[in-house]
C-alpha cells in the first residue's frame, strides 16, 4: 500500500475508537481512521483510563504493518507535534507516547496490534474539550494553550496528514524516523525516573535508539529501556 487512504467513520459515543478499530480491523483497508465525540471507556496504556469528552480529539487508525514495531507509536507522537506547531503550539514527545506542552501533557498515543493482522494505532489529543479537576495540574488542551476555539475538523484533517507522511517514512526509512523522534524528544539529558512494573530507577536520559529503546545512564552504567513510564525530576 502506497498511501493511507482517510476512510473515515465518524461515532458520537463509543467505548473505546481502539477497541472498535479493533472489532473493525480484518475487515477494513489500511488508514481507515475511527474518530468519536466521546469515550465512555477511553483506554491508556496498562488498563489506565484517558478522559475523553466531547471537544477533544479521540481517534484510532488501522495500520496494516509488516510487523507489530514498537517504533510504530512514534510515527503518531510525531504527527501531533507536527500539528501542534501549524497551530504555534511548540511541545516535545516524552518517551515513548507522550506530547507535553510547558511540562503539561496534551495527547498520548496507544498502539496495540495482533501480529500477522493489524496494529491499531490510537491518539487522544485535548483540544477544546474541558479536563477533568485531577488532571488540571498535569494536563493542558489547545483551546487552553491558544485562548480560543479550535476547529476540529482542521486538527483531524492535519493529523492525518501527518501521520501519513510519518508512516511512509517508517516504511522506507525508520532510521531517519528515529532521527526526527530524537529531535523532538525532550528528555534527553535531563534526569528522569523511570517505573517498570513493580520497580523504579533513576538515571540521565542519553539517547532513544534506533530500535526505539530509551538508553540511560544509570549511575554511569548505560541500561536499555524498552518499556516503562518516565516521570521527571526537578532540575
Ligand atoms: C496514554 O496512556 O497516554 C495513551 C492515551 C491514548 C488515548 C487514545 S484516545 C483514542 C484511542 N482510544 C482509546 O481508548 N485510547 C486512545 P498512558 O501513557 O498510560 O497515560 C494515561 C494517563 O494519562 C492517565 O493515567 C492520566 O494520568 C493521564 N490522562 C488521562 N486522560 C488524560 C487527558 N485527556 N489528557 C492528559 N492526560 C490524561
Amino acid at each position: 500500500m502506497e498511501k493511507l487512504k482517510p476512510r473515515i467513520i465518524r461515532l458520537d459515543e463509543v467505548d473505546s475508537t481502539n477497541e472498535y478499530a479493533k472489532g473493525i480491523a480484518p475487515d477494513v483497508p489500511e488508514g481507515t481512521v475511527v474518530v468519536a465525540r466521546r469515550q465512555t471507556s477511553g483506554r491508556g496504556r496498562r488498563g489506565r483510563s484517558w478522559a475523553s469528552p466531547e471537544g477533544g480529539l479521540w481517534m484510532s487508525v488501522v495500520l496494516k504493518p509488516k510487523k507489530v514495531d514498537p517504533r510504530l507509536v512514534f510515527t503518531g507522537a510525531l504527527a501531533v507535534v507536527d500539528v501542534l506547531d501549524e497551530f504555534g503550539i511548540r511541545s516535545g514527545i516524552k518517551w515513548p507516547n507522550d506530547v507535553w506542552v510547558d511540562r503539561k501533557k496534551i495527547a498520548g498515543v496507544l498502539t496495540e496490534g495482533k501480529a500477522g493482522q493489524y496494529v491499531i494505532l490510537g491518539i487522544g489529543l485535548n483540544v477544546n474539550n474541558p479536563l477533568p479537576a485531577e488532571l488540571r495540574e498535569t494536563a493542558t488542551s489547545m483551546i487552553y494553550l491558544i485562548g480560543a476555539k479550535v476547529p476540529l475538523d482542521k486538527v483531524l484533517e492535519r493529523l492525518v496528514f501527518h501521520l501519513n507522511a510519518w508512516y511512509r517514512l517508517y516504511r522506507a526509512r525508520p532510521d531517519l524516523l528515529m532521527v526526527k523522534v530524537r529531535e523532538r524528544t525532550f528528555i534527553l539529558g535531563r534526569i528522569v525516573e523511570v517505573s517498570q512494573d513493580e520497580s523504579s530507577f533513576v538515571g540521565r536520559a542519553v539517547d532513544v535508539l534506533d530500535d526505539g529503546s530509551l538508553l540511560l545512564d544509570v549511575n554511569g552504567e548505560l541500561r536499555r529501556v524498552v518499556h516503562g513510564d518516565v516521570s521527571l525530576r526537578p532540575l
